[in-house]
């Protein structure tokens, strides 16, 4: 049975423990080891009823991702499923942590499941790009139906245990932290019941009255169209659901494996499986020695109530730890408070959150007026104008007030946080936060590391970054750190290429297809073309059209017309001031593009700044560029990201394509694309 699976017999009952860290998951090795217990348990002849339960934090969490497209070594997983389903024994899955995918499929084929209450189960392979492609699809309707499964399987999210009783998912709840003795109660008792074998593929009930229904199916998908945009697991899911009415059960095994394998070998879902260890590889940094202590954070100081210095309170506050919240004038405090409020109060009207719990997280705040109420905090974080004399002022201030030791980080989103740590007699304590806004909302945290922060503030920070939920990228100080530096080239190429002819519409569909949720033009005037041209003292595009009073959406026209519904239409005024700016800078227009040359004009200077930025060594590793675009840009998540994305593509092709539009690509992209390499395949 190999290293991971062991075999007991206990009053009769068979118990088989696997224990294959971190996660249990479905690999050779554990295969082998469900193999051998239950062929070994079912040959026995004292075992009446066998318990399967797992060591460590979870049940199986589901198929080893990492052997996903490789040679597949050891025992099928269906011919062990089958020896478990079919066998005559009754089997119990003992549920703890999380059964996920693969995981709770093993469950679903014993005859029982029961759970601790704390425990989540489902089938979250849509996340990776996949179906459940060991008999989710087709078993999991069988127990809950039709419906219930198409938003469970395409919704990928675990189902608390409590939840999964009532629907059916599990057969009964154990004590919390007693779940051994529970499952072998549950297994004693069904023993001396003499209670029946319960083969889900059995069922029938469920399922039977949705055969030849397919306008279900038609009006699910036209209901989500837009979540499911761009993404192929979800139509495979589906129909996979669809066959589990439609067919016997195992011509419906057949259908959902060829659903299954044709997602496994689809650029989505490599593309998805590889997010999946990037969004994990983000916190580990190389060069910080394993073991870095971590400083207490017990109490936070955020410095500014004003959008991001609201929503990074509300990170802390939600995971129970007290944020002092200062402004320097009473009616800024006030209204950033009420902001906060007024944002929990809106989360409880929809039913997420109750009065009671508002309660409890503002009452976690300790508004100020003054740095001075930041003595005893164990964290600040400056959220103050984006301005190098303000910052340092700022940190100046705040190195004669923190207590020693406390952590000092600012969110600045462009400046040189080396300039700000210098203001302060403790710069090995500085480090960077960059959120992105809503920062209660976004998952990206930007880690900045200083030339000068010490290896515990950054290993804080990380730690930090965990406790709030965020996914960390760490930078080092460099203009824009990482996401909003490799977008901006995005922009540029917009601003140019309007000039030759595409219009704003041409550009912003070609976007759009490639997945964004927004084209530039559209997010422009969305965001204000006052806003975005801030502080520019050059001739723009943007600042010719605010000189004309078209600011974007809110002033009823900026590069479209708005009707008074916000309903954009394609504006002759812009239009007019495109073509007059496009003489004035001496451009000649070169004609209608295909949109797939649109998309390479914008999007390949990304991954030209990407590799800048990894040649530069801001970034550490080119999968934190892209899962820095994805959580902070919404880059499309099945393309993902710019950096996976230009090796798809093929870096070669990057370099032409850059070069044909007048950009120099960076040597480390040039080297890359004339060897052959990648920078993220390998
Ligand atoms: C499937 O089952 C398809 C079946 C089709 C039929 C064939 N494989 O997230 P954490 C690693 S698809 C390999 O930090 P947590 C992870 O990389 C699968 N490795 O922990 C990390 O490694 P590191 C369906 C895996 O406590 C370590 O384990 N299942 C897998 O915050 C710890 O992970 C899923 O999609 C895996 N399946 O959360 C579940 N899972 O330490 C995916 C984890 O070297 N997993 N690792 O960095 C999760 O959602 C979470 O890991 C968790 C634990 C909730 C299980």
């Amino acid at each position: 049975m190999g290293q991971v699976g062991t075999t007991e017999v206990v009053d009769g009952i068979g118990i088989l423990t696997i224990d294959n860290p971190p996660v249990n998951a479905l690999s050779a090795a554990t295969r082998q080891a469900l193999a051998d217990g239950f062929g070994e348990l079912f040959a026995n002849d004292e075992v009446k009823a066998i318990v399967l339960i797992c060591a460590g934090r979870t049940f199986i969490a589901g198929a080893d991702i990492s052997e996903f497209g490789k040679e597949s070594k050891g025992p099928d997983l269906n011919a062990v499923f089958k020896t478990i389903e079919e066998g005559t024994k009754p089997v119990i899955a003992a549920i703890h942590g999380t059964a996920l995918g693969g995981g709770y499929e093993t469950a679903l084929v014993c005859h029982y499941r029961v759970a601790v209450p704390s425990a989540k189960v489902g089938l979250p392979e849509v996340n990776l790009g996949l179906l459940p492609g060991a008999g989710g699809t087709q078993r999991l309707p069988r127990i809950v139906g039709i419906e219930a499964a198409l938003d469970i399987i395409t919704g990928g999210k675990p189902i608390g245990a409590k939840k999964a009783l009532e629907f059916g998912m599990i057969d009964a709840l154990a004590e919390e932290g007693k779940l051994r003795e529970g499952a072998i109660d549950f297994a004693k008792k069904l023993v001396a019941e003499g209670g029946p074998l319960v083969r889900v593929r059995d069922r029938q009930d469920k399922v039977e009255p949705y055969r030849g229904k397919s306008e279900v199916y038609a009006e699910y998908l036209k209901k989500n169209a837009r979540a499911f945009r761009g993404f192929k697991a979800p139509f495979n899911i589906v129909k996979a659901i669809e066959a589990s009415a439609e067919l016997p059960f195992d011509q419906g095994m057949e259908r959902e494996r060829e659903l299954f394998l044709e997602l496994l070998t689809s650029t989505e879902s490599a593309a998805q499986r590889y997010y999946f260890f990037a969004e994990r590889e983000g916190a580990k940094v190389p060069d910080l020695p394993k073991g870095t202590p971590e400083r207490e954070i017990r109490k936070v100081g955020v410095i500014g109530a004003g959008t991001m210095g609201g929503g990074i309170t509300m990170n802390f506050l939600n995971v129970g730890i007290p944020v002092t919240l200062v402004e320097m004038n009473q009616a800024a405090l006030d209204r950033g408070v009420g902001v906060i409020r007024k944002n929990y109060e809106n989360t409880a009207a929809k039913g997420r959150m109750t009065a009671e719990q508002v309660e409890q997280r503002m009452a976690l705040i300790t508004p100020a007026l003054g740095l001075e109420a930041l003595s005893d905090v164990d964290l600040v974080i400056e959220a103050v104008f984006e301005e190098m004399g303000i910052k340092k002022d700022v940190f100046g201030k705040l190195d004669g007030i923190a207590k020693k030791g406390a952590i000092l980080a600012s969110n600045t989103s462009f400046l040189d946080l080396d300039e700000i740590a210098s203001a302060t007699s403790r710069p090995q304590d500085v480090v960077g936060l960059h959120f992105f806004s809503p920062a209660n909302v976004m998952r990206l945290l930007e880690i900045v590391r200083g030339a000068k922060t010490a290896d515990e503030v950054l290993a804080t920070a990380l730690k930090v970054a965990k406790t709030i939920a965020k996914v960390p990228v760490v930078s080092r100080v460099g203009p824009g750190f990482i996401a909003n530096r490799v977008m901006a080239p995005r922009s540029y190429a917009a601003n140019a290429l309007v000039l030759e002819g595409p219009t704003p519409s041409d550009i912003d569909a070609a976007i759009f297809n490639y997945g964004f949720a927004m084209g530039p033009f559209a997010m422009t005037d969305l965001v204000g073309l006052d806003v975005i041209g801030r502080g520019s003292n050059e001739r723009t595009l943007s600042g010719d059209l605010v000189k004309l009073g078209r600011l974007g959406q809110k002033s009823g026209g900026g590069f479209y017309d708005y009707d008074e519904k916000r309903k954009a239409s394609p504006s002759p005024v812009a239009a007019q001031v495109i073509a007059d700016f496009a003489k004035a800078k001496g451009v000649t227009a070169t004609g209608a593009l295909s949109e797939q040359d649109i998309v390479a004009r914008l999007l390949y200077p990304v991954v030209n700044e990407g590799a800048k930025v990894l040649e530069e060594g801001v970034a550490i590793r080119a999968s934190d560029i892209d899962v820095a675009c994805i959580l902070g840009y919404n880059w499309p998540l099945y393309t993902g990201g710019p950096m996976f994305w230009g090796d798809t593509v093929g870096l070669s092709k990057v370099v032409e394509g850059l070069k044909a539009a007048g950009i120099e690509p960076c040597k480390l992209l040039v080297e890359k694309a004339a060897s052959g390499g990648s920078f993220t395949r390998g």
